[in-house]
């Protein structure tokens, strides 16, 4: 590369720079620390240990630096739900789209979250994971069950993603850089 175009490049990283910060929830074993490593590193693993309070990781995409903070999601670690998604730019919840004994109160968790006054309009995005499972609900059902028509005060999207195949991956990595906000 020559010194003009190097220096051309520089340029452009320096106003183009973009950031987020967001946080991802859901329900214990839905496949959260997961979307992070898969996200960051391209690895899966069956065997996670499950988080304890949270975790803090970065990661980028192109000229995008995203903060992710990675919850935990047994019900003890839920009431710290709130305060970690109030200064971000887009909350992302995940769903285990095969479990669907818990998908009620997966749905209940989501919609008593976004009832809050603090976290008005902030973008929601709506996962369902391990979509390689058979037992998977199809998006339509899954949308339906998780009453994500009702939510008419902010943007939603919803995707299927399988961590475990690395599936609609990109779709989400696409949805967060469009959602980031220029550094300043
Ligand atoms: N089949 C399948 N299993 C998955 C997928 N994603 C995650 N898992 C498995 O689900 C289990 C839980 O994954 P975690 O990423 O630890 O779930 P979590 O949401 O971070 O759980 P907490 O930290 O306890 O809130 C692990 O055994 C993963 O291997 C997937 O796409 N397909
Ligand atoms: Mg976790």
């Amino acid at each position: 590369m020559g010194f003009w175009e190097a220096f051309l490049n520089w340029l452009r990283s320096l106003f183009f720079k973009q950031e987020m910060e967001l946080s991802l929830i859901g329900l214990q074993n839905a496949g959260k620390t997961s979307l992070v490593n898969v996200i960051a590193t391209g690895g899966f693993s069956e065997d996670m240990i499950p988080t304890v309070g949270f975790n803090m990781r970065k990661v980028t995409k192109g000229n995008v630096t995203i903060k992710l903070w990675d919850l935990g999601g047994q019900p003890r670690f839920r009431s710290m739900w709130e305060r970690y998604c109030r200064a971000v730019s887009a909350i992302v919840y995940v769903v285990d789209a095969a479990d669907r004994e818990n998908m009620a109160i997966a749905k209940s968790e989501l919609h008593d979250l976004l009832s809050k006054p603090s976290l008005t309009g902030i973008p929601l995005l709506v996962i369902g994971n391990k979509i390689d499972k058979p037992e998977a609900f199809p998006k339509q059902s899954f949308t339906d069950v998780m009453g994500l028509k009702t939510i008419t005060d902010r943007e939603v999207a919803c995707f299927m993603i399988s961590c475990k195949n690395s599936t609609n991956i990109d779709s989400v990595i696409d949805w967060l850089v469009k959602h980031s906000k220029k550094k300043n």
